[in-house]
């Protein structure tokens, strides 16, 4: 059976479950602590997660997995056999794996308001830590990431304004019950679902959703059809 090697908290991890439940693939998870992750090179070598072993084949990255998958699950599918269609998934998947996280890691974790919210969840990876080395680590390390990433730059007023035109192109390429990209869901509709639900930690999202009905609808169907 697959082993996804994981950490709750992370949006690339749900990424890879909701593949996994999507084409129905039984898969037992490990969790690993923050500390574990440096353990396990033989599965995940730069020491990121998520990582699936899979009999003797490990792989790491979201994006690996979800190709390894593919090939090695075909059906249902979740890249378009349309070369064309294929390609704007491509797209799709890495502006949710590359930008909106990066979104979310600001709003989520190095933004005082938000990080109390997502703070229990990362208790648990980091075992023995006190609560408040773990906020203000979370607070220092994501500050000083998405600094040098840019987004850690803007004002909070900057990046919610990019939000809302996130959320609208989104809106907009939904509206009337579709998917991202052509007419089935894709590894696009996986991947920016999977950020997003990390974004809606942050309280400056919640207040945003249910002005995007759509995004809403399309959330629950991809919940329906590739549950986290
Ligand atoms: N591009 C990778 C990103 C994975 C990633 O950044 N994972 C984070 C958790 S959200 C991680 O393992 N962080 C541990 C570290 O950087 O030490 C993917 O798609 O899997």
């Amino acid at each position: 059976m697959i082993r996804l090697y994981q950490f709750t908290t992370s949006p690339f991890c749900e990424k890879v479950r909701r593949i996994l439940n999507f084409k129905s693939i039984p898969f037992e998870i490990q969790e690993v602590t923050r500390n574990e992750i440096d353990q396990i090179p033989h599965i995940s070598p730069r020491g990121k997660v998520p990582a699936i072993l899979d009999g003797d084949t490990a792989v790491w990255d979201s994006t690996r997995i979800a190709h390894y998958l593919e090939e090695k699950f075909p059906a249902p599918a979740l890249i378009p056999e349309d070369p064309k269609l294929a390609s704007a998934v491509h797209i799709f998947e890495d502006w949710a794996d590359e930008s909106l996280f990066f979104y979310e890691v600001t709003m989520r974790l190095s933004w005082e308001q938000n990080v109390d919210h997502a703070l229990p969840e990362f208790l648990a990876t980091m075992p023995g830590m006190p609560t408040e080395q773990v906020r203000a680590l979370l607070l220092e390390k994501t500050r000083t990431r998405t600094g040098y990433q840019g987004i850690g730059r803007k004002s909070q007023e900057e990046v919610v304004e990019d939000v809302v035109r996130h959320l609208t192109a989104i809106e907009r390429l939904v509206h009337g019950g579709g998917w991202l990209v052509g007419s089935q869901i894709t590894i696009a509709d996986i991947a920016v679902a999977a950020q997003l639900g990390a974004l809606a930690y942050a309280s400056e999202v919640k207040a945003l959703l249910p002005k995007y009905p759509g995004v809403s609808r399309w959330r629950a169907a991809v919940d329906n059809l590739a549950p986290a």
